[in-house]
């Protein structure tokens, strides 16, 4: 299924490492928090930072985003052989921290923005097409997987 995706699209002159800076520094998480705060209420840890700025300063706010971005990123490069990777993902999303596929929905949208905004000229109509297409792919397969582990988040 995830044959037409080419996440090189949106690199195609780009090193590795430097499509791994371009995804993995940006600041999903305190978006995704400021626009949608009761997703930061599932984590227990990030209950303390109430203001825009402790969100945007927090080193481990930043450290959580490229977590959640180096994991997804392992999960689209091995395209459709990627079930060993989700399940265990799903599971956890599914049984322990109860995430609705809006949520993942949610975020999904804050990563093609981010990368929108900050690499207008590496990120095109095209790539964004792909990435959108991906992370979708990545969506339906989670909410599959979310329904054989009983959650129908
Ligand atoms: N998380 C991801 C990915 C995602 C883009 C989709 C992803 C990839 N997570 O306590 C933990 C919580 C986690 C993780 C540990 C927690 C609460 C939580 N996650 C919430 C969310 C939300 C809701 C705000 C959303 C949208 C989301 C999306 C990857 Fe997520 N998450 C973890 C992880 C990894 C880094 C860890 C779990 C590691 C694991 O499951 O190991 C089997
Ligand atoms: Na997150």
């Amino acid at each position: 299924v995830y044959e037409h995706i080419n996440l090189m699209t949106f690199g195609r002159n780009k090193t590795r490492n430097e499509m791994k800076t371009l995804v993995s520094t940006k600041p999903y998480c305190y978006r995704l928090f400021q626009l949608h705060p009761e997703t930061q209420e599932r984590f227990a840890k990030f209950k303390n930072l109430t203001t825009i700025d402790a969100l945007k300063s927090s080193e481990e706010v930043k450290k959580h985003g490229t977590t959640v971005l180096t994991a997804l990123g392992r999960i689209l490069k091995q395209k459709n052989n990627h079930e060993q990777e989700l399940k265990p993902l799903a599971e956890s999303h599914a049984t322990k921290h109860k995430i609705p596929v809006k949520y993942l929905e949610f975020i999904c949208e804050i990563i093609v923005k981010v990368i929108a905004e900050k690499h207008p000229s590496d990120f095109g109509a095209d790539s964004q097409a792909a990435m959108k297409k991906a992370l979708e792919l990545f969506r339906n397969d989670m909410a599959s997987k979310y329904k054989e582990f009983g959650f129908l988040g």
